[in-house]
């Protein structure tokens, strides 16, 4: 039983490791593996995926995959417990998953599903001889016992040499030396090259992170279980629809340009109350109403539909792009060309409105059309068509549940309202008055705010609410509503204890 269970996990491995490896001339979505999580991504139902982001955060793909790993595991030991040939249907089974997983990635075609099929066919093979050699009558000289050991060792070299083959040329092919090799454009100064150096926008206060969020710890939310890997000489932007005249943009075009540098505060959706789905950068681009007038606008258009490398969709309100506001196609992050998981080589940056309608990293194509013509990824997930940004604030410090000296103790925090600006912020502890904190002074209504109160912190349990008001005098609102559809709501608050 043991024996047989090994052998299905082993010929699982099998068909994910030469799957991996057959799938590198066709890329990573035609990789079972990726194929089938990809797939997962895109048809999980909002209440899962809404659990998956507020218990893993982040670390959402990582839980996919060790999540994925387990049920293939589970199955694989049960399908070599049914032993061939009823283990060979079953794997026949995972496998036409994997094959309609591969089929309907966006971009794909029918050469999409060999790798999973020569994966399933050298699997059943390695199945079916592992399962005889467990199965053979005992030997009388430990023959078979060694026949099983040895073609088990065999089975789990081809599974693990073939997955890492693959993994290691499919992440050779990667664009770190294009990347590395990307001239940035001089954007023209209109704004101070290091926001912050001749403003105070930044409070040097323990535990509130820095005005400028590096890149490192800029948060990153996307579908692409596999990073897109595009190459900026090969990278075009087409620019097509209800337009007078096509453009197709290339780098080399990009260069002839005036760049510009703005920091705007980027945020997403799915951030909770309170949480870190938010982060502000200094973004090097392009504008877009530049390069939508040149295309010229058609009557009637209300929306553009961006769409990136990896068929990821979003649908921005046109007259958002063409206001006049800081709409970016960014290439530079922080003075850097963009990392990778930001949208290497191109993405969109629009102040105002969440990332999903709006973000669109590795972009490829914008469409100028009609909200009543066409839908996009998360708004066919039941999403907000227009995604404007809530006003909403955070306490960053003290950190809640911890346990704080008595005395003064400083509450500091960061408040948001993209593109129409922070006016105040107020704290409360416990039941008490709402006191207005010191803000730090505002960069652009475009960017978050840092803020601070000092407070003589007497020894108990206390619990602090943050409130923002926003440049109209509005106060951010009570009400706790969830992220589904279009952005949490709700006063953040910490408890601490002081001592
Ligand atoms: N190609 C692609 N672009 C995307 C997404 C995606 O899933 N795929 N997610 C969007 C969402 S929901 C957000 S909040 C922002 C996040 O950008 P960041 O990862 O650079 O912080 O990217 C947007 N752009
Ligand atoms: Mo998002």
């Amino acid at each position: 039983m043991l024996k047989r269970a090994l052998s299905g996990l082993l010929a699982a491995g099998v068909i994910l490791g030469v799957g991996e490896l057959v799938s590198v001339p066709f890329g990573p979505n035609s990789s079972p593996f990726y194929a089938v999580g990809s797939a997962v991504v895109d048809n999980t139902p909002e209440a899962v995926r809404e659990w998956a982001i507020d218990t893993f955060g982040t670390s959402d793909k990582t839980a996919l995959f060790v999540g994925m790993s387990l049920i293939i595991a589970a199955l694989a030991a049960l399908a070599g417990i049914m032993r061939a040939p009823r283990g060979a249907v079953l794997f026949v089974g995972l496998g036409a998953a994997g094959v309609i997983a591969a089929l309907t990635r966006t971009g794909n075609n029918l050469l999409d599903a060999i790798p999973t099929v020569t994966g399933v066919a050298v699997g059943i093979v390695v199945l079916n001889a592992l399962i005889r050699a467990a199965e053979s009558p005992e030997p009388t000289q430990g023959i078979s016992r060694r026949s099983f050991l040895g073609l088990a060792v065999a089975a789990g070299a081809l599974a693990v040499v073939a997955g890492t083959a693959g993994r290691m040329i499919g992440q050779a092919r990667n664009v770190t030396a294009n990347r590395l090799a990307f001239l940035l454009p001089t954007p023209k100064p209109q704004v101070p090259i290091s926001p912050g150096a001749d403003l105070n926008t930044t409070m040097n206060i323990d535990g509130l992170p820095s005005y400028i969020t590096p890149n490192e710890d800029f948060y990153r939310i996307d579908t692409a279980l596999v990073l897109p890997q595009v190459p900026s000489n090969t990278w075009k932007l087409r620019i097509h629809g209800m337009v007078e005249r096509e453009l197709e943009i290339t780098f080399e075009d990009l260069m002839q340009r005036e760049a510009v540098e703005k920091t705007v505060t980027l945020t997403c959706v799915s951030n909770i109350v309170g949480g870190d789905l938010v982060g502000n950068a200094t973004w090097i681009g392009y504008p877009l109403k530049d390069l939508l007038e040149e295309a010229g606008i058609q009557d009637g258009a209300d929306m553009v539909l961006s769409s990136s490398y990896d068929a990821f969709t979003a649908g921005t309100p046109l007259e958002v792009l063409l206001d006049g506001r800081d709409a970016l196609l960014a290439v530079g992050m922080n003075g850097q060309p963009l990392p990778v998981r930001h949208g290497y080589p191109a993405r969109l940056v629009v102040p105002g409105l969440y990332g999903y309608v709006s973000a669109t990293k590795w972009v490829t194509d914008l469409e100028v059309t009609r909200f009543d013509k066409v839908t996009a990824y998360w708004t066919d997930r039941g999403w907000g068509e227009l995604g404007p940004i809530k006003t909403a604030s955070r306490i960053d410090t003290p950190r809640s549940g911890r346990t704080v000296q008595a005395g003064k103790t400083m509450i500091a925090g960061v408040a948001w309202h993209q593109h129409l600006g922070i006016s105040g912020v107020d704290v409360q502890i416990d039941e008490g008055n709402w006191m207005p904190a010191t803000l730090s002074e505002e960069y652009s209504k475009d960017t978050w705010r840092q803020w601070v109160l000092e407070w003589d912190a007497p020894p108990g349990n206390h619990t602090i609410r943050a409130r923002a008001s926003d440049a109209n005098g509005d106060i951010q609102t009570s009400m706790t509503a969830d992220t589904v559809p279009d952005g949490a709501t709700g006063y953040p608050q910490i408890s601490v204890s002081v001592s």
